[in-house]
């Protein structure tokens, strides 16, 4: 194991004055407390104030508005319509019946009546008042969830595949997963102090982050578990990917990669998204230490100047693969064995009922864009409160923004489809294989950085299309489609075979051509247009591809093969 009194030096190779302004907020927070205690107090504003915006988001705790009401707030002479939105930290994205329970009641507390899987198998809770953080944060705490490192300049939501098929396996990875992450997180006490109102101890530990030191990390960094052949977490856009290699039942160990990410700037060529790059082969018992050694050389080499430079994909690409690896192995004290033969054939999730090797009943429920509400034709909300009371499982949100009730046994099935019918959820199953592989960020009104819409406007695209593929015969063909707000990327648009993100109100860049299991990026064939040239186009090359395809093409391979887009064969040449 690397060891856990790391060299600090690296902050203090540049001084802090020639670095972003972010190094020096970090270094002065006093390891994250900042005067966020004193900012949750101040009754006059429903804001806290500028650095704590920041500082809270490594407690897993973003200050939006709603962007709905802000011109009008604006009119009105009033401050925007401040409110919070809380991420959990929920590795692997399994939870209990009693967790789900009390996630449901802190949505229709403080929240809206509503809850938001997202794409990192994490459920995030908008709209919370300030006044109202420490009730929605303590409530977690009673069913012993948090919030810590859901965001912020550290090693957040760690993901780790399901497929309830392979029960074993899959507890494996999710335990695996879950040591990860607390391993992982901060270790300041500034998360007890502030939000469960502790006292501070005395004497505090020395230091108080062995891992971080007092900058954490340059960037967010991502860490996620596969078991292939589904590569439901979209392994190559993580930052360190854990590939298992199976060998008879059992896990043998890990194929490792590193360097994946998807965020980008339009019009900012030296951004790019980019997929993780394999660099060997480890035994299972080496994951935490890999993790440590992977997340030291970026802290110690990342971008801390330029931010949107700062994500290990690029400090990979600037210094060498060759090099990034070297060092890890150093860090290490062994070498990377050669990476083992594996193969994935999707990156969705399998809708509807499935039956573990422990002969366990498993249901996917879609929900589109991962959004938890009572809907006017099925009752989500009450539905899935319903099956939290009765059921006797876990609940597993799927990196698809999708939800399993998992572990039934089989006598208990018939009451589970039982509350789906009653609740109209077993209707939701019943969409298009494209809606089926569709995701949506969340945007707008509460993401501050969308600039169109996404969540609320990919249902009623999708709606359009699906008569193209009607008329082709498509229906039920699985393709992936995905939608953001805006060029970051949170869904993961730039592996999709078909992705739009947001340029401004209604106008959207289009790609085609990424890989149907997550091992290819797309390429833009529209640029910052509307819907009805999104529809022209799509009827041209959907049409071209139900006529032209081979037998089990799917269209991301398609549109490459007949030359629709170039193959994108690295993410520094996404942009050419
Ligand atoms: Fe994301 C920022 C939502 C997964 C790349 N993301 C944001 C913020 C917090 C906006 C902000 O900074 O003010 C969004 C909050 C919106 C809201 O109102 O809730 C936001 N990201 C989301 C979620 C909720 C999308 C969803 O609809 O599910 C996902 C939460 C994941 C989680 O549970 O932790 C989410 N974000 C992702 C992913 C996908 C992934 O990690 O697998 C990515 C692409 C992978 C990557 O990191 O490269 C992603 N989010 C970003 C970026 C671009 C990062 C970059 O390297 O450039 C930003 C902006 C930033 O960090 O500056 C961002
Ligand atoms: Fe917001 Fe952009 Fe992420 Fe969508 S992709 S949630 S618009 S930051």
């Amino acid at each position: 194991m690397s060891s856990p009194t790391v060299d600090r030096s690296h902050d203090l190779s540049q001084p802090l004055d020639k670095l972003n302004p972010d190094e020096r907020m970090k270094a002065d927070s006093d390891q994250l407390r900042g005067t966020i205690a004193a900012g949750l107090a101040a009754e006059l504003t429903a804001a806290v104030p500028g650095n704590d915006i920041k500082l809270m988001k490594f407690h897993g705790i973003y200050q939006q508005d709603d962007r709905d009401i802000r011109d009008e707030r604006r009119r009105q002479k009033l401050e925007p319509a401040y409110r919070f939105m809380v991420r959990v930290r929920l590795p692997g994205g399994v939870l209990s019946p009693s967790q789900w329970l009390k996630l449901d009641s802190i949505g229709r507390a403080y929240a809206g009546e509503s809850l938001r899987l997202t794409t990192r198998q994490t459920f995030q809770i908008h709209r919370v008042h300030k006044k109202n953080l420490r009730s929605v944060i303590q409530g977690l705490r009673d069913v012993l969830l948090d919030t810590r490192a859901a965001c912020g300049d550290d090693s957040r939501g760690v993901m780790a595949s399901i497929n309830p098929e392979l029960s074993a396996l899959h507890a494996e990875i999710h335990a695996l997963a879950k040591r990860a992450s607390d391993h992982a997180i901060p270790k300041t006490n500034a998360y007890r102090e502030i939000w469960y109102e502790e006292e501070p101890a005395d004497p505090r530990p020395t230091p108080e982050e062995p891992l971080y030191g007092k900058t954490y990390m340059p960037r967010k960094f991502k860490i996620g578990f596969v078991i292939p052949p589904i590569n439901d977490i979209d392994i190559y856009a993580q930052d360190l990917g854990f590939i298992a290699i199976i060998e008879g039942k059992e896990i043998k160990g890990f194929n490792v990669v590193i360097g994946g990410g998807m965020g980008r700037t339009d019009q900012a060529p030296k951004t790019y998204p980019r997929l993780a790059s394999l660099i060997g082969f480890i035994p299972k018992d080496k994951v935490l230490e890999v993790c440590d050694a992977t997340m030291e050389v970026q802290r110690d080499y990342g971008d801390r100047v330029d931010r949107s430079h700062a994500r290990f994909k690029y400090t990979i690409d600037d210094k060498g693969l060759d090099f990034i690896k070297a060092e890890i192995e150093s860090r290490l004290g062994f070498s990377f064995t050669p990476a083992k033969p594996y193969r994935f054939v999707s990156n969705g999730d399998k809708i509807g009922w499935q039956r573990g090797e422990d002969g366990r009943e498993h249901f996917t429920l879609f929900i589109e864009n991962g959004r938890v509400s009572n809907l006017p034709d099925a009752a989500l909300l009450d539905g899935l409160r319903a099956i939290a009371e009765v059921h006797k499982g876990k609940f597993r949100v799927t990196p698809n923004q999708n939800l399993i009730i998992a572990d039934i046994e089989s006598k208990d099935r018939p009451a589970i489809e039982s509350l789906l019918r009653t609740y109209r959820l077993d209707g939701l199953n019943a969409a298009s294989g494209l809606r089926l592989n569709s995701m949506a960020c969340v945007a707008l009104p509460t993401c501050g950085l969308a600039m169109a819409e996404s969540e609320r406007y990919l249902p009623s695209l999708l709606g359009k299309i699906e008569p193209i593929l009607a008329r082709n015969g498509l229906s039920e063909e699985p393709i992936t489609i995905r939608m953001t707000g805006c060029p970051n990327g949170c869904s993961r648009p730039y592996i999709a075979e078909i992705a739009l993100t947001g340029r401004a109100p209604g106008k959207y860049n289009l790609y085609i051509g990424g890989g149907f299991h997550g091992q290819r990026l797309n390429k833009m064939v529209l640029e910052n247009v509307g819907e009805p040239a999104i529809l022209e186009y799509l009827d041209g090359v959907i049409t071209r591809y139900a006529r032209d395809r081979s037998k089990g093409e799917h269209f991301g391979d398609f549109a490459i093969r007949a030359g629709l887009v170039p193959e994108v064969t690295e993410g520094r040449h996404f942009n050419d």
